[in-house]
């Protein structure tokens, strides 16, 4: 069952518009604009009409609308995706509906250790809800200064806390979500315990707007770490990196919230292309990791204990220098190294990108033979292959050649993707760890995920969604 491919009758329009007011929608060809293209600009869509509701009830009412004529609907919160998963179909036949409106912080309770806040939240401005009360909210993205917490939450977002904290699934007690039909869906507890049934939160966390839109969330809060050691470390190889997580790991009691793999070449193109940045090391090395560990008040020798680990790893030749962070200026200056690669390695060209997982003990061995398969492909191809390794979450990318024609570059994508997530799939790991499905990868989807698990999630997808009219043409 799919929702209709004819553009929406304008007297539903007129009644959609109705529902949220003057305020709440946009429908001139400037206006909607920036919701019709996906941020990487890989899609181009087209939509008569971009709804802005203002409340849960507002939300509800457009989808028993949309339900009852067959209209698509496309929720977007930040529109960050890597996968096109917010970005309306080309037809001009589906609706979008921006949360963005909905950033309310309904509630802190610092006791608890919880609060509830409206899906169009930006993720800053519920980390700073957080702080305000000394608590802590851990997800961390390049793109929290935009992104929402419905988008954080439709696709499970990661990012570089995962270690430590988990993905947005681990970081949520309760939702409010609207279903297709326009009921809504009540379970905004902020409990730790709740043994009673299905856990149906868990099916609309990491859906993508597929199976409903979810309007707020009650979200786990964390204490701020008060000692805090930040440092990049150089290191030989990917094999010493995995190495040296163990050990700050196992000395830190778990203390580890981000250990961020970076190869020169990254660096190269960050110090090349963003301004306000520097080689935080006299001599050039193959490898670098970014680390950073967090903990309480009791632990004052913190930043001693960092020092002697690193200079006993220094010994065994698994790290080749460090610098520790004297400040918090220079902390942010290691962090900007780190963040601002996806926007070099944009400046450098065509980019075609893969967001794999493995374990983090196979991750060297996978980095080793996956740059040889790209290579046969394309041997001019730069390989940057990055991020999360202690989640084991690469972002295994490759630049285009140095002198080489864009799109004749990209034109090589589907050839590269097959290599990278064949050989993904022997070592049995992800091929999208954490940017989702979208439109990019539902092929994929198609042919890596196990059959069974995917005639599951039809089953979910038609009971929830029997007319289909939720983020049509994504997923499945
Ligand atoms: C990151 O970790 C993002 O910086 C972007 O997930 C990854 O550009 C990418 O491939
Ligand atoms: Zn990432």
């Amino acid at each position: 069952m799919t929702a209709s491919t004819q553009k929406p009758p304008a007297g539903a329009l007129d009644r959609l518009r109705g529902i949220v007011g003057p305020q709440g929608f946009l429908d001139q060809a400037g206006d909607v604009e920036p919701f019709v293209v996906d941020h990487r600009k890989l899609y181009r869509g087209t939509t008569p009409l971009v709804l802005r509701p203002e409340s849960t009830e507002e939300v509800a009412a457009i989808l028993r609308l949309c339900n009852e004529a067959g209209i698509g609907v496309v929720p977007v919160g930040g529109n960050t995706s890597y996968c096109g998963g917010a970005t309306p179909s080309s037809d001009g036949s589906q609706v979008v509906v921006s949360l963005s409106r909905m950033r309310r912080v309904r509630s802190v309770d610092p006791l608890n250790y919880t609060m509830i806040v409206e899906a169009g939240c930006v993720l800053a401005e519920a980390q700073a809800a957080a702080s305000s009360v000394d608590r802590l909210f851990p997800l961390s993205l390049g793109s929290e200064g935009s992104c929402q917490i419905g988008g954080n939450l439709s696709t499970n977002a990661g990012g570089t806390a995962v270690l430590r904290y988990g993905m947005m699934r681990d970081l949520i007690l309760g939702l409010e979500v609207v279903l297709p039909d326009g009921r809504v869906l009540e379970s905004l507890n902020s409990l730790r315990k709740d043994n009673t049934g299905y856990d149906l939160r868990d099916l609309f966390i990491g859906a993508e707007g597929t199976l409903g839109i979810i309007t707020a969330a009650s979200c786990k809060l964390f204490s701020r770490p008060t000692s805090q050691v930040t440092a990049v470390v150089a290191v030989p190889e990917p094999q010493s990196a995995v190495a040296l997580l163990s050990r700050m790991r196992s000395a830190s009691g778990d203390c580890v919230s981000t250990f961020e793999l970076m190869p020169r070449f990254a660096l190269d193109l960050v110090l090349k292309h963003v301004g306000q940045t520097q080689d935080p090391f006299e001599e050039r090395h193959n490898w670098y990791v970014l680390l950073e560990i967090g903990s309480g008040r009791y632990d004052t020798g913190m930043r001693a204990g960092v020092e002697a680990d690193l200079a006993a790893a220094m010994e065994q030749g698994i790290v080749l220098n460090a610098v520790i962070a004297e400040s918090e200026a220079q902390r942010e200056k290691f962090w900007r190294l780190r963040e601002t690669i996806p926007e070099a390695q944009r400046r450098e060209g065509a980019s075609i990108k893969h967001d794999v997982s493995v374990t983090s003990s196979e991750l060297p061995r996978f980095i080793i033979e996956a740059s040889a398969a790209i290579q046969q492909i394309s041997p001019e191809a730069r390989i940057i292959a990055y991020g999360h390794l202690g989640d084991g979450n690469l972002h295994f990318n490759a630049s285009q050649p140095a002198q080489g024609d864009a799109s004749q570059f990209e034109s090589l994508a589907p050839r590269i993707n097959r290599a990278v997530h064949d050989l993904i799939a022997r070592y049995g790991g992800s091929f999208s760890a954490e940017h989702g499905i979208g439109q990019l990868k539902r092929s994929e989807l198609q042919r890596y995920k196990n059959p069974v698990a995917l005639s599951v999630m039809r089953t979910i997808k038609q009971a929830l969604d029997p007319k289909g009219i939720m983020n049509p043409g994504k997923v499945l």
